[in-house]
């Protein structure tokens, strides 16, 4: 595991050489400034070049940073951070079973409000409703705790509103337009690109903690993931936001800024607009849909969704009132 509050011998030598990013660095400038053995100079230069950063060497020379590495590392992101609160502390992973649990297990301690936790691959993955999620290498799978000041009327937003959140950081990022199915699924042609999944404890109406699970197909084979779902509950086909090199970085710091402006928004009793701006984006309003209620299947017309999150169907002269569930749109 790494994390955004140690590894400071690690990132005396990385910033170093950020610093000096066109230059080559010898081995002994680095340990006389740095106050660090040789021998410790060489041992960082191999682990941070393990962590996927193109550093050359040259004889009489010394070392010389490439490139950066393609790794959500907690402090690339602490580096590039645009929110205030959220990924001001960043647990990393190479492999995890779930990034949901581990958030879960701190996610009372005051000091987590805002942590993030990333993986690399999760053996694990959790979908709603104890559904398994599929976490191969090359997707963002993170999760958040939020400790939020509003109170639980407003838990039903949460999902729409990161989904929502999620959709801009990609449009602003990638200027890729995704759709926003309900409840909190983002497609690309129809097909799911990431998944939302809500954590929460709350007493009376206080919410203790919320964690926000988030899963993002960035950069993942769409036709073998897809095979290996397609007798999977609620699989609808499965899309890669990217298919050339791309680095997700930008995209995790600016949804991380997106988010935070939304979480105030619901703080703010801004839900209209959560709402009015969710609908422009989804490709679920107005469509015909099927959902499952109590093992019975019922279609109807989706018309909007309500200032809680829920979503109204229409079906002959009655509406359905759907706070959780699963649709399929039939057209
Ligand atoms: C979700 O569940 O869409 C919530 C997914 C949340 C995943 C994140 S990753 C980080 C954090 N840590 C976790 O352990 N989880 C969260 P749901 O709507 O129930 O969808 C589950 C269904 O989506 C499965 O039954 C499959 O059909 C399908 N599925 C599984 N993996 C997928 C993938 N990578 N891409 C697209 N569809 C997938």
């Amino acid at each position: 595991m790494y994390t955004s509050f140690d590894n400071t011998g690690l990132l005396k030598v990385l910033t170093f050489l950020k610093s000096h990013k066109h230059e080559f660095v010898s081995g002994q400038d680095l340990s006389d400034v740095l106050k660090i053995s040789r021998v410790a100079v060489w041992k960082h230069i191999k682990k941070i070049r393990s962590l996927g950063y193109k550093i050359v060497s040259k004889q009489n020379l010394g070392y010389k940073l490439l490139d950066d590495t393609e790794l959500l590392l907690p402090w690339e992101i602490t580096e590039n951070l645009k929110s205030s609160l959220l990924g001001k502390k960043i647990y990393y992973f190479n492999t995890i079973k779930s990034t949901q649990n581990f958030a879960i297990n701190i996610a009372t301690n005051h000091n987590e409000n805002g942590s993030v936790i990333i993986s690399k691959r999760q053996t694990q993955g959790k979908g709603r409703l104890n559904r398994k999620w599929k976490s191969p290498l090359g997707g963002i799978w993170l999760s958040l705790i939020v400790q939020p000041k509003f109170d639980s009327s407003q838990i039903t937003i949460v999902p729409i509103a990161t989904s929502l959140a999620l959709h801009y950081a990609i449009e602003k990022v990638l200027k890729i337009k995704t759709e926003l199915k309900w409840p909190n699924d983002l497609t690309l042609n129809g097909k799911k690109v990431a998944g939302i999944l809500l954590d929460s404890s709350i007493e009376s109406n206080k919410i203790e903690y919320l964690v926000l699970g988030v899963g993002i197909n960035f950069k993942i084979n769409s036709s073998s993931l897809g095979k290996s779902l397609k007798k999977t509950p609620n699989f609808y086909g499965v899309a890669s936001l990217v298919k050339k090199n791309e680095k997700s970085l930008p995209l995790v710091t600016q949804f991380l800024y997106e988010l935070e402006n939304i979480l105030a928004m619901i703080e703010s009793r801004y839900n209209k607009k959560i709402i009015s701006q969710w609908i422009n984006r989804s490709s679920t309003i107005g469509k015909n849909v099927s959902v499952l209620i109590n093992d019975k299947l019922t279609s109807g017309k989706a018309m909007k969704l309500d200032s809680d999150g829920a979503l109204i169907i229409s079906k002959g002269k009655k509406t359905i009132r759907l706070l959780v569930g699963d649709i399929t749109h039939n057209d």
